[in-house]
């Protein structure tokens, strides 16, 4: 029986101490981004290359696309204001391996097959996907996608939904929670044979470092703010 334990990071938003935490917290495993690398905070050439030199297999968020366009239609005024930095900020390097990100993906995990993106299966990029509004449709979706586990971001607020077709979750957001908890959030899955868990983890990281960079910037102080109430 295959068995594998795989790393899934969302919404890391340009915050490049956060995702040096929960990479050096979950050790050696395949990375597996369901979107949002950028936007919002100070470094994203920095996340993007580290999540490339780290071979992350991605699906592309709304705020990616947003900085690919440079505008950001659909956005509060924060938000679009990141967004546009971001677009100046890029490496052309970085905007290119952008654009080439899919929207949705489908991969093995140790023979389960899963499908991954950053909203919902049926709107990639803008459909927010909460337990609480979402979970009468999750057998839905299995069914209909034929896979056995599906992972999704963009909430920036993380779950587990487990039933007979199947397990839909959300990592959580490495780089912006907005679950009251301050933390970094990100996922381990786990495929025994059959089985399947998904392990919720929080890792502290330095905050104040990644506010710093998010005020010299010249970006929105609240986008710094935030990160230390999580919300
Ligand atoms: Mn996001």
């Amino acid at each position: 029986m295959a068995r594998g334990e795989f790393m899934f990071i969302s919404d890391i938003h340009s915050n490049l101490e956060a995702l040096q935490a929960v990479l050096a917290d979950a050790g050696e495993k395949e990375v597996y981004c369901l979107g949002d690398a950028v936007g919002y905070g100070a470094s994203p050439n920095e996340v993007i290359e580290l999540l490339k030199e780290r071979g992350a297999t991605m699906t592309l968020g709304n705020h990616d696309f947003a900085a690919l366009s440079g505008e950001p239609t659909g956005f509060n005024s924060k938000a679009a204001i990141a967004a546009v930095w971001t677009s100046r900020n890029l490496s052309s390097e970085n905007r290119r391996f952008l654009s080439e990100l899919p929207k949705n993906r489908r991969v093995s995990l140790a023979g389960l097959e899963a499908y991954i993106a950053h909203g919902s299966p049926d709107d990639n990029l803008w459909e927010y996907v909460y337990e609480a509004t979402h979970s009468d449709l999750f057998g839905f979706y299995l069914k209909r996608l034929s896979v056995g586990l599906i992972a999704l971001g963009h909430t920036h607020v993380p779950f587990t939904w487990s039933g007979s077709e199947g397990t839909v979750f959300n990592p959580g957001s490495v780089g912006q929670p907005r679950d009251g908890d301050p933390r970094a959030s990100y996922a381990i899955v786990s495929v025994d044979g059959t089985r399947t868990t998904v392990e919720d983890r929080r890792v502290e990281y330095d905050i104040a470092a990644s506010a710093r960079k998010i005020v010299e910037a010249g970006l929105p102080e609240v986008l710094a703010k935030r990160l230390s109430t999580g919300d």
